[in-house]
Order: C-alpha cells, then structure tokens, then sequence
C-alpha cells in the first residue's frame, strides 16, 4: 500500500552512523545482536494509534492543523476509519516497526448505541487483522478509551453512578476480547479520569474500592478468556483530573497489595509521566522491577520547563540509558515493548515528519540500548554499587537481616564499638563513568 505516505518509499533501512540520510536509521539496526538478543527483540517498538492517526493536531486555543484526510467533515465515519487504518499500517509497514498499539475509539466509530459501537469495533478488528497479516505487523497492547466521551465526565469505574461503571466493564470486556483476537500481547488501563478535581464531592474510599473491583473483573475475564498478555496499569499523577489514583508505580504497587492483585496486574511505564510525578524514567523502572511489576513502556519524554503531559518523541540518549540500563538488569522485555505513546509538534504538519520523528525515537532508544548494553556487560557500575553495600553480607548485616538482631541488642553493641567511618557516594565519578558508556555507544 503507497497511498498516504507517497514521499517515502520505505521500508526505512539502517545505514550506519556516517549515514546523512534523513530517512534512515543510524543506530536501529534490528537484525544485530546486542547482549545475545536481536536489537528488534530488546525494543519491541509500536507505534500508536492515537496521537499519529486519531489525533489532528488540535490543542485548547485551536483547530487541527495536521494533514488527516479522514478527518474531513461529511465522511461516513466507517469509511474514514478504514482509510486512517490504510495509512496507519502503510506507515508502520514502511517504518518496518514490529508492533502497533490502539484506543478501542481511535480505530473504530463511536455509533449511537453501545451495541452498535461494539459492532463497528468488530469491524474495524476484521479490518485490522487482514492489514496484520498481510503487513506481519503484530498488537503490543490494546486499550479501551473511557475517558473521551462527556458519558465519562466523573470517571469509569470510580465514577459516583453504577450505570457509568458498568458502561466501562462492557466497554473494557468487548476491548480486551478484541484485543485477544488480535493475538495482543498484553492489555492497558490507563485510569483517565479515575480521580478527582475536589473533595467537596467525592468518597475517595468508595472510588477505590470501585477502583479494585473493576480490576479484579478484568483479571477475572482475561483468565476466563484464556488472554496470556499482561493487564498492566499505566500510572499518571494527574492530567486530566487534579488528584489521578494510579501516581506513580509506587502507588500502584500499594494498590496491588492491598487488594491481592500482585503476580496479576504489572505496570506500563510512560516517560512523560514519570517526570511529571516528580520522578523520572529509570527511578520509575527500578521500582516497578524491586516490585516485580515491570511489564512495558510508553517511550517519550516531557518538556524541561512545561508542566504537562507534552509526549515529545525521545531525544535525548543520556535520559533514556539510565531507563534501559534498569529495563536490561532486570532481564528486559518478556511481552512488553517500547511504544511510542508521544506526538508530533502541532506545526510538523508535512506527512513525512510522522517518520522523521519515530526515526529519531527508534534511534534514541537503540543508541541508549547499546550504551546500557555496555555499561551492563562491563559491570562497574554494578560493582560501585555492590561494594557500597558491601557490609550487608558480612556478619553485622546479616545478624541484622535474619532478625538475630534486636533494638537494645545494637544499643548494647554501640556502647562498646567506635564512631562507624563513613565512605563516599562517588556520585560525580559514577556521572562520569555513566558520560562515557554514552559517547561511546556504537
Ligand atoms: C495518556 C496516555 C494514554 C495511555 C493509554 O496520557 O498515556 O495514551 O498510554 O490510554
Ligand atoms: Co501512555
């Protein structure tokens, strides 16, 4: 299919660093292998559906500016989601990435009803799997969007009216069944709009409890299903509501233990959104790892003076190494992936800017990959931080550890040893070591 994108003959092909090539990759290099993996299998990229095909470019204080033919008033709405499908799988065919990802309402019509909304869905699924193998393109993970229509104004599941709840359990049970014929490798529950503006009118215990329940609905149909992918929770500290549920990995973490939901519910990890909870990318990566909950990323990054979720394509390979240095300790990706869940500028208005800018987001992530490799495989970095913790496998720290050890046990201990010395952090030393895996990826 050369439709849409007519000024890009693809596939975009790898030519190497000294390539000058805008439309050629100078780091992925899908086929080569990196820490006994294919890079193609490290990254896992997908490219969205939302931001590159469903959105136009609009912002709060303007129209859409983007080239989207689809979007044309007077289309049969049918058939302007089967043209957008066209160009999404033409892109992803020719951007030669390996997984797509999609909202339930950016592939298909929302209709009248909710039967005819699921009936327009299966539709457009049908569609799907035909541009899927015929493209070899695969699903890293399907949503459901409850959040767009005004119906969710006051949230799904936690909404404060039970008939709200249960429009989003149908929505989410046609979505992941969807998701299941697609042969999706995992399945997202970003919370929208589970949280709220103002206490004045809302019962934050009631929410959560909605909150749980909800969720164990959909463990409990993903199994009755026979769906093997992940369900995974994708934190978000606010935006669009002032106090969102799902924070930060940490919160969500607590949320799974509370309601016994660990080993069933992992996290999606988006970038932006780990900087706007006041973190950042690999500090959200090495918590959702100690938990255990790892499972994907939304790879993007945020803006350093803008206080919201910008969703720029990743530039930077100093920010995105940290993140895949955690991502490679713990073993990497198992059915999760990087998924470009970010946009272009409102003023990237030309057709090939969409490759220009996953272009540069593959290549940030497999330079990053490739420093993070390195780092890993040399190990001192590792070994900085295994000799700083050094004295938690000798004689103290285990006694400490195995509950040998008591308050006025260590109090009678301190009476008789010195002042303990103390060591340094060697921070800078460790930037610097860090400086150089990154001006030496190649
Ligand atoms: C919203 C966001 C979503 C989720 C899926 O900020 O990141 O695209 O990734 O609903
Ligand atoms: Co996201």
């Amino acid at each position: 299919m050369t439709d849409f994108f007519t000024t890009v003959p693809g596939p975009i092909a790898y030519e190497g660093p000294d390539s000058d090539n805008p439309l050629a990759f100078r780091w992925y290099d899908a086929a080569r292998t990196v820490a006994g993996r294919r890079m193609e299998d490290h990254l896992r990229f997908a490219a969205c559906y939302w931001h590159s095909f469903a959105w136009d470019g609009s912002d709060i204080f303007g129209a859409g500016t983007l080239d989207r033919p689809w979007h044309r008033e007077g289309l049969d709405p049918l058939d302007a989601a089967k043209a957008k499908m066209a160009a999404a799988f033409e892109f992803f065919e020719k951007l030669t990435v390996p997984f797509w990802c999609f909202h339930d309402r950016d592939i298909a019509p929302e209709g009248r009803t909710f039967k005819e909304s699921a009936a327009l869905l299966d539709e457009m699924v049908d569609e799907a799997q035909g541009h899927m193998e015929r493209t070899g393109t695969q699903l890293l993970w399907g949503t459901a969007n409850l959040f767009s229509h005004p119906r969710f104004q006051a949230g799904a599941a936690t909404n404060p009216d039970p008939e709200l709840f249960a429009y989003a359990a149908a929505q989410v049970c046609h979505c992941l069944e969807a998701t299941h014929r697609l042969g999706g490798q995992n399945y997202v529950l970003w919370g929208g709009r589970e949280g709220y503006e103002t206490l004045l009118n809302t019962d934050i215990g009631r929410e959560l409890e909605q909150l749980a329940r909800f969720l164990a609905m959909v463990v409990e149909h993903k199994h009755r299903i026979g769906f093997d992918g992940l369900i995974l929770i994708e934190p978000k500290p606010f935006e669009p509501t002032k106090h969102q549920y799902d924070f930060d990995v940490a919160a969500v973490h607590a949320f799974l233990q509370s309601h016994d939901l660990i080993g069933e519910v992992h996290v999606n990890i988006e970038v932006n959104h780990a900087t706007l909870s006041g973190h950042d990318f690999a500090h959200e990566v090495a918590v959702a790892r100690a938990a255990g909950i790892f499972g994907s990323v939304d790879a993007n990054a945020g803006d350093d003076r803008l206080g919201w979720d910008v969703d720029r394509f990743p530039v930077s390979v100093e920010q995105m190494t940290l993140g895949m240095y955690e991502i490679l300790r713990g073993g990497g990706f198992d059915s999760g992936g990087c998924n470009f869940d970010a946009k272009l500028r409102r003023q990237s208005t030309a057709r090939d800017d969409l490759f220009h800018a996953h272009i540069g987001g593959m290549d940030t992530m497999a330079r990053s990959l490739l420093a993070a490799a390195a780092m890993l495989e040399d190990g001192e970095l590792a070994g900085a931080v295994a000799d700083r913790y050094a004295g938690w496998d000798d004689d103290l720290g285990r006694r400490i550890m195995s509950g040998e050890e008591t308050l006025p046990g260590l109090r009678d201990r301190a009476l008789g040893v010195a002042e303990p010395g103390r060591t340094s952090g060697r921070q800078e030393a460790l930037e610097n070591l860090v400086a150089r895996y990154v001006e030496r990826a190649r």
